[in-house]
């Protein structure tokens, strides 16, 4: 009895704790000083980077490097200190590590993310008027962010659709273009399949896996299941182990539908759900990191996709505006933005054109968006600057060029080129392409790390709720 007890309280505690923290979240919501930010992207665009960068900012707050910053501006800043973070059984984001990445000789950046993790940033401020003002000297907000393989985004999207819909939207795209040449034997060998075999399912799971990796080096970005690409703990396991079936398939395999069905259903049951609910559902607001720049170096198809793909990452999540009441029972997204990330590879005449070019990628989403409620914005940045502007004289007059690393450490000066300020028509891409060389980041310096509008960022994500 006794044992039955202390087994029973040894596995009550961990959800007391959790509600312990469940609690604290609500207060702070309820006095409006939590804020819960997603980070998102698709795997490269950054997201790493940037939440180092942001801490970094954040930790290292300095009015001359940010100026737009109006709590800093107006001397109101009191500083940031890492919290205690929320959920305790995820790993901490490990800021220390990618900076040691960052600053290391020669400096890289932090590698591709493998799990999931999260940080809290108490922020202490001075309020600058209103009720606050008047009872507090300071106040402190809490801001939250997760970090997470960019592959496992591309999951949410699946809630929505059943394994059917699935198989045609992806048949579709397999079957179109480029990606077509690529998948054709897999498809073949997939299309022949007869009967509920479950060694031949494993096998043409496996080489399915290894399909989407080709796939995402041609610039695929529309690749699902997230865990077929990085299994994280399902690595071998039936959940993740079923694929897209041909239309004709669909008709006539009943047997082998169903099992691929009960898989589908668990993986979105069992995985995507407990992911999306756990990490996702309570963003109070969110920046979308748009890497444009090097879809376009790949080609048209891929910007395209690219595109589709955020947009069906962005139906999953509820936007609208915050009153309080909402915020603490049912939060959803008030504000939004598109972030064109990394345009330290271009010169600083080029920033609008880049502007323009997420506007017109994201114009759909943006509509929906706004349709909701939610305010909506698009800025131009660079988590990290890793190049400077410069001018040379080709002898027909002044050019303006970025002077920087490039991966391997080289010196680097040139004219990145122009970016198009829409996606161009299928004709241009016959002609040319674009070549947007990645940079090593930048040597570390004295002061805090260089960036682009990060100031800006900073106001549009914390400025109203530090006033
Ligand atoms: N020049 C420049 N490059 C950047 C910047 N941010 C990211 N990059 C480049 O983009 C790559 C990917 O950045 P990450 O932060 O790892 O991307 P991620 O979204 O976390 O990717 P996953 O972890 O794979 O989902 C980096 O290795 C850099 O090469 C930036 O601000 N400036
Ligand atoms: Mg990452």
């Amino acid at each position: 009895m006794t044992q039955h007890l202390s087994a029973t309280s040894h596995r009550l505690k961990p959800r007391v704790k959790a509600w312990g923290h469940k609690l604290e979240e609500w207060a702070h919501r309820g006095l409006d000083q939590h804020l819960r930010v997603g980070i998102t992207g698709l795997s490269g665009a950054g997201k790493t980077a940037f939440i180092t960068a942001l801490v970094h900012q954040l930790l290292h707050a300095e009015r001359d490097h940010l100026p737009m910053w109006e709590v800093l501006a107006e001397g109101r800043w009191l500083g940031a200190q890492r919290a205690r973070q929320p959920d305790l059984t995820l790993a901490p984001f490990d800021y220390e590590q990618a900076m040691a990445h960052l600053r290391g000789a020669p400096p890289q950046w932090p590698p591709s993310t493998r799990g999931i993790s999260e940080i809290r940033l108490a922020l202490r401020y001075r309020p600058g008027r209103g009720l606050k003002r008047q009872l507090k000297e300071s106040v402190t907000l809490y801001l939250d962010l997760v970090d997470y393989p960019g592959e496992w985004l591309l999951d949410l999207p699946m809630l929505s659709q059943s394994y059917r819909q699935w198989c045609e939207q992806s048949w579709q795209w397999l079957s179109e273009g480029l990606w077509a040449a690529t998948s054709a034997d897999w498809r073949q060998a997939v299309a022949a399949q007869s009967g509920a075999d479950e060694a031949a399912v494993a096998a043409l799971a496996q080489e399915y896996g290894e399909l989407l990796g080709v796939l995402r080096q041609q610039g695929a970005t529309l690749l699902q299941p997230g865990r077929a690409l990085l299994p994280g703990e399902l690595a071998g396991t039936p959940v993740i182990a079923f694929y897209p079936l041909a239309p004709a398939q669909l008709e006539q395999e009943a047997e082998l539908v169903a099992l691929m069905q009960e898989r589908y259903d668990a993986y979105c049951e069992q995985v995507v759900k407990p992911f999306y609910r756990d990490h996702f559902a309570r963003f109070d607001r969110q920046v979308v990191l748009v890497d444009s720049l090097t879809a376009l170096n790949q080609g048209r198809m891929q910007v395209e996709q690219m595109g589709a793909a955020l947009k069906g990452v962005l139906d999953s999540f509820r936007y609208g505006p915050g009153s309080l009441l909402r915020r603490l029972f049912r939060p959803q997204i008030d504000k939004l933005l598109f972030a064109a990330t990394k345009a330290d590879h271009l010169t600083v005449e080029q920033h609008p054109r880049l502007l323009s070019l997420t506007h017109s990628l994201m114009g759909e989403a943006q509509r929906q968006v706004r349709f909701a409620g939610g305010a909506v914005e698009t800025m131009v940045l660079s988590a990290i600057r890793a190049s400077e502007q410069g001018q040379v004289d080709d002898g027909r007059g002044p050019v303006p060029v970025i002077r920087g690393r490039d991966s391997q450490g080289q010196a680097l000066m040139r004219f990145p080129g122009e970016v198009p300020d829409r996606l161009p028509p299928p004709a241009f891409w016959q002609q040319q392409g674009f070549d947007f060389v990645p940079l090593a980041p930048p040597e570390p310096g004295d002061g805090p790390m260089p960036h682009i509008r990060m100031d800006h960022l900073l106001q549009w994500l914390l400025g109203d709720k530090m006033r």
